[in-house]
C-alpha cells in the first residue's frame, strides 16, 4: 500500500476530493500552510493499493490548475540607500505530491 501526500490549492480541493471519492478511494484534506508565500493551502492524504497510484495521479493532474503568483520584491538600489519595490512573478502548482510506502494500515 501508498500513502499519496499531495500539496495542491485550496480552490482546487473539492473537486479532486469528489473525484477521488467517486473513483472508490479515500481522501482526508489537511488545513497546510507553504513556507515560501505564507499562505494557505491544502494537503490531501490518499492510501491506495500501489496498483491504483497511476489512476490518482491522473485525477490529481486532471483538477489542479497551474496558477500565477505575484511575489513583492523590494530591489536596494546601487548605492545601498533606496528600495525599490519590484515584484516577481511565480508559478503555483498545480500539485506537489510524495508518495510514501505504508508499513501498516489498520482501522482499529
Ligand atoms: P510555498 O512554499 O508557499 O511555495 C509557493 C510557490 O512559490 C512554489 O510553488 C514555487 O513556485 C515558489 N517557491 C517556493 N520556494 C521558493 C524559493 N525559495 N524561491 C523562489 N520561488 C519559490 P510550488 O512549487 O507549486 O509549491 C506549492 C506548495 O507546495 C509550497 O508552497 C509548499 O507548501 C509545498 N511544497 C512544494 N515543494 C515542497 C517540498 N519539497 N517539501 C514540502 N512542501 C513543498
Amino acid at each position: 500500500m501508498k500513502l499519496i501526500l499531495a500539496i495542491i490549492n485550496d480552490e482546487d480541493s473539492f473537486a479532486v476530493m469528489d473525484k477521488i471519492n467517486e473513483n472508490g478511494f479515500q481522501v482526508t484534506k489537511l488545513a497546510s500552510t507553504g513556507g515560501f508565500l505564507k499562505a494557505g493551502n491544502t494537503s490531501i492524504i490518499c492510501g491506495v493499493e500501489a496498483t491504483k497510484v497511476d489512476l490518482v495521479f491522473d485525477i490529481i493532474r486532471e483538477n489542479c490548475k497551474k496558477r500565477k503568483r505575484v511575489v513583492p520584491q523590494a530591489i536596494t538600489t546601487d548605492f545601498f540607500t533606496d528600495t525599490v519595490p519590484m515584484a516577481n512573478e511565480i508559478t503555483v502548482g498545480g500539485a506537489t505530491v510524495f508518495v510514501l510506502d505504508v508499513e501498516q494500515f489498520l482501522k482499529l
